[in-house]
């Protein structure tokens, strides 16, 4: 059992596509197993993607992320982190395959509607910012 972090970022909250990308990680198999509905920070925001800092698209990142209400969540199960980014496919949705979230919902690389950790190590991180302990049912 592994898990990982996933949120709906603003422009799927704001399209009203959260319980689309809720359905597909259940359909799939993954239980959730923590989740909620807040506005990031920008102080949140810098730390979650902290590793982006000298990229180009830094600033507009941000600028997106703290534009609206989001949906972090975890869910739990079997290579929790691949599969969710299996589901979710490629970061361009211009390149996404149909069938994916990104590849069925997006075209904007910024506005990709969903985020999800890349790795164990950065599930854990994700985790640990956008969630208390006991916040995890
Ligand atoms: P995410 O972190 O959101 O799950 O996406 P990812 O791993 O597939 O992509 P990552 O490289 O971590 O990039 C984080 C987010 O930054 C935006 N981005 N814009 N304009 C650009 O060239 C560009 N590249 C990345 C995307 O919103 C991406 O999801
Ligand atoms: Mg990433």
């Amino acid at each position: 059992m592994s898990r990982t972090f996933v949120m709906v970022k603003p422009d799927g909250v704001r399209r009203g596509l959260v319980g689309e990308v809720i359905r597909r990680f259940e359909a799939k198999g993954l239980t959730l197993k923590a989740m909620k509905l807040i506005r990031v920070s920008p102080e949140l925001a810098a730390q979650h993607y902290a590793e982006h800092r000298e990229k180009p698209f830094y600033g507009e990142l941000i600028q997106f992320i703290t534009s609206g209400p989001a949906v972090p969540m975890v869910f739990e199960g079997r290579e929790a982190v691949t599969v969710a980014r299996t589901l979710m496919g490629a970061t361009d949705p211009a390149k996404a395959v149909p069938g994916t979230i990104r590849g069925d919902f997006g075209l904007e690389i910024t506005e990709n509607v969903v985020h999800g950790s890349d790795s164990p190590e950065s599930a854990e991180r994700e985790i640990g910012l956008y969630f208390q302990p006991e916040e995890l049912v």
